[in-house]
């Protein structure tokens, strides 16, 4: 058990079907917690730096263009086991493949609209949260979780 830090966006959708409160409630759910939260727009530039193994996909442009077309909520989320946990709770890439429960599969319909992103590996969670927060953004606090989590 290892406790980490991964890198997670909810996509402009999100903001528009107002259902931010419902997702993040998930990971809190499952003992998670929110380590660093904010709504913003990102500039073009920085979301093809986030998406840049993508960049030669035929999809590309087509994900910038969603992700940087309207607000989206940056977060980082803490706890055991993060980087795969918060993938799990998302579910798999394509909406139609993502299992009921899942985030993608309850509320997601097409693949460049599913929902959340969220970091895939350690290395990918340390240069996303570099990407988008300063380190003093990041925030460790006590949350009381021996009580009723270990
Ligand atoms: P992930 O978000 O599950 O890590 P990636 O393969 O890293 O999936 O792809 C990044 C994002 O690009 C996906 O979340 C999805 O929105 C979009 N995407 C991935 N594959 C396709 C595709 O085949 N067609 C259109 N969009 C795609
Ligand atoms: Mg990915």
């Amino acid at each position: 058990m290892a406790n980490e830090k991964t890198y997670a966006m909810l996509k402009p959708g999100v903001l528009e079907r107002k259902i931010v409160g419902e997702i993040i409630s998930r990971f809190e759910k499952k003992g998670l917690r929110i380590a660093a939260l904010k709504l913003r727009k990102i500039p073009r530039e920085l979301c093809e730096q986030h998406y840049a193994e993508h960049k030669d996909k035929p999809f590309f442009s087509e994900l910038v263009n969603y992700v940087t077309g309207g607000p989206v909520v940056t977060m980082v989320i803490s706890g055991e086991e993060a980087i795969s946990t918060v993938r799990k709770i998302c579910g798999a890439t394509k909406p139609a493949e993502a299992a009921p429960g899942t985030i993608r599969g309850d509320y997601g319909a097409v693949v460049t609209k599913n929902v959340i992103h969220a970091s895939d590996s350690p290395e990918s969670a340390a240069r996303e949260i570099k990407l988008f927060f300063e380190t003093e953004e990041v925030i460790d606090y006590p949350t009381g979780d021996e009580t009723y989590l270990v």
